[in-house]
């Protein structure tokens, strides 16, 4: 194996496929793990369950401070229209207002657990679980940056984050065994960042007849469903009160964003406190994929399928 290996590499005809050589040296390219609230790539803790090849999991490879800047995107600025919520059909957030306000302005603990997703990009239809170029939003760049660079370091080669769905978890909520099979693009894989309580998360077989592994996902951890895991079913039927703050550990840390107010919310603890607060009963959970295929610029609308 190593053998034919080194002689591929070797080869000088016909010349080896670069784009396979991982690539360990990311903080020398372009954008650095510390931009995204990371710790330094060659300290991650990189698992690959031996039951379910393809399930890669990170063992909180985030800051403090990086914690901290994802959770105040999902509760503050991905709740914002136009990106689409449960709430949408409730009517409960006034128009020209916003969620994450209305709900500080009055301390309105019944409006904020409310919310229960948010979708960006292509937005996730729950009834069709059909994607639609006509039913898209601008996928934030930061966490498409932070995607890419996430598949980049585990040799996922390409990665474009074009979809994701953000769930809001409180104490008592689950979420039922499904599998994410309405993208496109199935070899591409799916990133999921887990922030604040804990979850148990069921990874199952191809179909509801095979029994699940059960895993705890703790905040900052990362799960990567990638090849034969990546079209599994999974599900999360509790959320655990922990003790532990992984978001209130403090570190020396250098980060800066473009986000400088977010930057500075999560920098300031009397600005963090109502996100601190949301996160010691609920857990964030954030699910990003790839939509289309390597070249594909957009999906076929209804319009062009009748022509
Ligand atoms: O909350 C999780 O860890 C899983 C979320 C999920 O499976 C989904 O959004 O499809």
């Amino acid at each position: 194996m190593f053998k034919d290996c080194f002689k591929y590499y070797k080869s000088k005809n016909p010349p080896p496929d670069l784009e396979k050589v991982r690539r360990i040296n990311l903080e020398k390219t372009g954008n650095s793990a510390s931009n995204f609230g990371l710790n330094p790539v060659k300290t991650w803790e990189v698992y690959e369950l031996v039951d379910h090849p393809g399930l890669i999991f990170i063992k909180n490879p985030f800051t403090s401070i990086g914690q901290r800047y994802w959770v105040v995107r999902c509760l503050q600025d991905y709740s914002k229209r136009p990106n689409k919520t449960n709430l949408d059909a409730l009517n409960l957030v006034p128009e020209g207002k916003e969620w994450w306000e209305v709900c500080q302005n009055n301390n309105n603990k019944i409006l904020m657990n409310k919310l229960r997703w948010v979708t960006l990009g292509y937005h996730h239809d729950w009834e069709s679980k059909v994607y639609a170029e006509e039913n898209k939003g601008e996928f934030p760049k930061d966490l498409a940056e932070l995607s890419r660079f996430i598949a980049e370091s585990l040799n996922f080669l390409h990665f474009n984050a074009e979809a994701a769905i953000v769930n809001y978890y409180h104490m008592d909520s689950t979420l039922s065994g499904h599998t994410d099979h309405s993208e496109h693009n199935l070899k591409a894989p799916l990133i999921s960042l887990s922030f604040g309580q804990t979850a148990i998360f069921l990874l199952g077989g191809k179909t509801k007849d095979d029994e699940p592994s059960a895993m705890f996902l703790r905040s900052g951890d990362i799960v990567v469903m990638s090849e034969e895991s990546r079209l599994c079913y999974h599900g999360v039927p509790k959320i655990l009160q922990m003790d532990s703050r992984f978001w209130n550990c403090f570190e020396e840390n250098d980060f800066t964003n473009d986000c400088k107010n977010v930057v500075n919310i999560c920098k300031e603890e009397t600005l963090w406190k109502p996100f601190g607060d949301y996160l010691n009963n609920s857990r964030i959970n954030i699910n990003v994929r790839q939509v289309l295929q390597r070249g594909q610029k957009r999906l076929c609308s209804e319009s062009d399928e009748k022509t």
